[in-house]
């Protein structure tokens, strides 16, 4: 697929965008002026962008389902002010301030719900496509994307079985970073590729870089549109976790941790800046210039946030609010 100087520079503003998204809210946290443990996103920029301008080219509506690491995807898709103030509890939250840690939703959105319960998400996801399919909701598709972790769990499975024999228009997407929570992928899978696992429930699967975002583009364009015409298939995203699992978290004791002595093979920004300098797309003062509009951006989006008030008492006890009435929309 060729993509034009405009989309590459699109690409490129939209990493960058990634990645000061999670260097920032790593910030936050430490320095006291953000709470929670939240999983920080950074090595894994090209899959939240790439998922992300994968829907804004498709001719498929598409429905996403994310992770709990995928926030700069989140912030894409209810808006920056929304993911950061449900995160921290404030009414400019796309939630009001009442759905915690980045677990949101918002039908006018298309983001489908997600909770803390790993394996759950692609399991109801499952279920919205099943949902689109009897409602006959032509040129739609349902992406749901989870980790490497998640993949163990069986509720997984019976989900793609399911969509395998029922024919359902849903694209599986796995963000495998090699690590779930303390267990390194050697100890979570006798497998080299997550994507053989497609075939046990008679779907197509295909493992691609998750560090090239071009790449990632390509694959969840042609797995949206394979899924609209309901034929189920699953896209592995092979990227690599660069953090603890929460921000904080010591992963040395589990993990071997040489890789970060040089992570430029692996990162997103940096390579796609080494294609933009080779294709002549773009050079240095125009990185220059995107970085810091992209860090100011958050930075002032962190201010909006903070000036936002809190939920009051009876909204954090009103039900409603917290789940269907809220959603922006029917399910
Ligand atoms: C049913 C269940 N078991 C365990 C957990 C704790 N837990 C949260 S995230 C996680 C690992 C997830 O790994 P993966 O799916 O690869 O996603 P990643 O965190 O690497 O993005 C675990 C075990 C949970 N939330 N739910």
């Amino acid at each position: 697929m060729q993509f034009t100087k405009e989309q590459q520079l699109h690409l490129y503003e939209e990493l960058v965008f990634a990645r000061a998204f999670g260097e920032k809210v790593v910030e936050y946290i430490f320095a006291g002026r953000m709470n929670g443990s939240v999983h920080p996103t950074l090595g894994q920029e090209a899959v939240d962008a790439g998922i992300w301008i994968a829907r804004e080219l498709s001719p498929v509506t598409v429905y996403i389902q994310c992770t709990h690491r995928q926030q700069p995807l989140l912030a894409r898709i209810v808006g920056l002010d929304p993911t950061l103030g449900d995160c921290m509890h404030r009414r400019i939250g796309a939630l009001s301030g009442l759905s915690g840690e980045f677990h949101e939703v918002s039908m006018k959105d298309r983001l489908l719900p997600s909770s803390g319960i790993l394996g759950e998400g692609p399991l109801s996801s499952t279920g919205y496509a099943w949902t689109v399919k009897q409602r006959k909701q032509a040129g739609t598709a349902v992406v749901s994307c989870f980790g490497d972790g998640a993949m163990s769990e069986g509720a997984v499975y019976e989900g793609m079985n399911l969509a395998g024999i029922l024919k359902l228009p849903i694209l599986y997407v796995i963000e495998n970073n090699q690590v779930a929570m303390t267990t390194p992928f050697s100890e979570e899978a006798p497998i080299a590729d997550l994507a053989i696992r497609a075939a046990g429930a008679g779907m197509k699967g295909v493992t691609v870089d998750g560090n090239d975002i071009e790449a990632v583009i390509e694959a969840v364009l042609a797995g949206t549109r394979m899924a609209a015409a309901n034929e189920p298939n699953l896209v592995e995203l092979k990227t690599w976790r660069w953090q603890g699992h929460h921000v904080g978290e010591k992963q040395e004791k589990y993990r071997d941790t040489d890789f970060l002595k040089n992570t430029d093979p692996l990162d997103p920004v940096k390579r796609y800046e080494k294609t933009l300098l080779q294709r002549g797309t773009a050079g240095e003062a125009h990185f220059a210039k995107v970085r810091d509009e992209q860090y100011a951006l958050i930075d002032q989006a962190f201010d909006r946030v903070f000036q936002s008030q809190a939920p009051a008492r009876d909204m954090a006890l009103d039900y409603n609010l917290m789940y269907s009435n809220n959603a922006g929309g029917a399910l």
